[in-house]
């Protein structure tokens, strides 16, 4: 266990699924040796305040504050703020407690001071106590853009909150990624890490923006025997979120099987259900290995089982 402990591991995170994978693993592998690189292509600015979401759920989780109901803000939070913007017939609809607006109105001020989102995310997550190094997957503006069916063009939060995601999907992109650069140490991070994860967060909306960044996804081809991607659909359903049905309108098979498919290039092994086991030989066939688990992270004894079973795999190869 020793040799697990001090590997480097390096993850591809969206929020919610990432966040439980990484609360396993700090139990698996040495904290301070797991670098999570985050999606921040749903980054959203409202009320004049910088809002990271993937980021502050991934901290807030990891530091043991999250809202268990939600997923998503802080517990024992405070909704006053909020209540004020409802009497100004204000923007309403995402909803920041109290106590999440103190980590935006920190955010938002550093960056006007000329702090990188690098520099902040660094400073918020030390505050908070975490040795886990978090990173932005780049500092540069990168934000998801859906056109619906009948070819509106929508922020990524509009269609994910304010719509509830129940709207049909025609195409998804990501401004601002052909200039937009990585994060400083994400690609040395990528190239020197033992093994490389990709998190079972929404292929489409989560993972496929950090693979936009210049040199991400080539880096991750030089590593592909190091690279493991963890399914998130289960049994053809996904475990949170809209992702088996942006899988169907956008054509990929929504399957386990579907997300290999969308993840070849770049792992070389693929983590699926125990619910799925007759996927395996599917999977073999598009030259991935393929490990069957109990991937359903219900609390992080269960996730730290699937990390050590995915960490012991990677170690028995070398
Ligand atoms: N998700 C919601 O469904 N409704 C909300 O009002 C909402 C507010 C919110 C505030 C801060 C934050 O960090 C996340 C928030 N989320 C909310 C979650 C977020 O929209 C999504 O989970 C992610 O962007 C997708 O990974």
């Amino acid at each position: 266990m020793t040799e697990l402990n001090s590997s480097n591991v390096v993850v591809l995170c969206g929020g919610v699924g990432a966040a439980k994978l990484l609360q396993g693993l700090v139990k698996v592998v040495n904290p301070e040796h797991i670098t999570a690189i985050v999606n921040t292509a749903d980054d959203l600015s409202l009320h004049g305040l910088h809002i990271s979401p993937d980021i502050d759920t991934i901290t807030y989780t990891l530091a043991d504050e999250i809202n268990p109901e939600t997923g998503w803000g802080l517990k024992e939070e405070g909704w006053r703020a909020m209540d004020m913007v409802t009497m100004y017939d204000g923007i309403d609809w995402f909803r920041l407690g109290d106590r999440d607006i103190g980590t935006h109105l920190f955010r938002t001020q550093r960056l006007s001071e000329g702090a990188s989102l690098t520099d902040v995310t660094h400073e918020i997550k030390t505050k908070w106590g975490l040795k886990v190094n978090i990173i932005p997957m780049s500092d540069d503006p990168v934000r998801t853009i859906v056109t619906t069916a009948k070819g509106e063009e929508l922020n990524f939060q509009d269609y994910f909150v304010r719509l509830s995601h129940d709207v049909e999907i025609s195409e998804i992109r990501f401004e601002g990624h052909q200039t937009a650069q990585p994060t400083p140490d994400a690609i040395p991070l990528i190239l020197n890490a033992d093994m490389i994860l990709i998190a079972p967060s929404n292929p489409l909306v989560s993972i496929a923006p950090i693979l936009s960044i210049n040199g991400i996804k080539n880096a991750l081809q030089s590593r592909r025997d190091s690279v493991t991607a963890i399914s998130g659909i289960v049994n053809g359903q996904a475990l949170k979120g809209p992702a088996k049905r942006l899988l169907e309108e956008l054509s990929y098979e929504a399957s386990a099987n579907g997300v290999a498919r969308i993840y070849r290039d770049i792992a070389g092994t693929f983590v699926i259900d125990s619910l799925d086991k007759s996927e395996t030989n599917r999977i073999e066939k598009l030259g991935m290995r393929c490990i069957v688990a109990d991937t359903i992270m219900t609390n992080s004894d269960k996730a730290a089982d699937l990390c050590r079973q995915i960490l012991s795999d990677k170690m028995n190869l070398k």
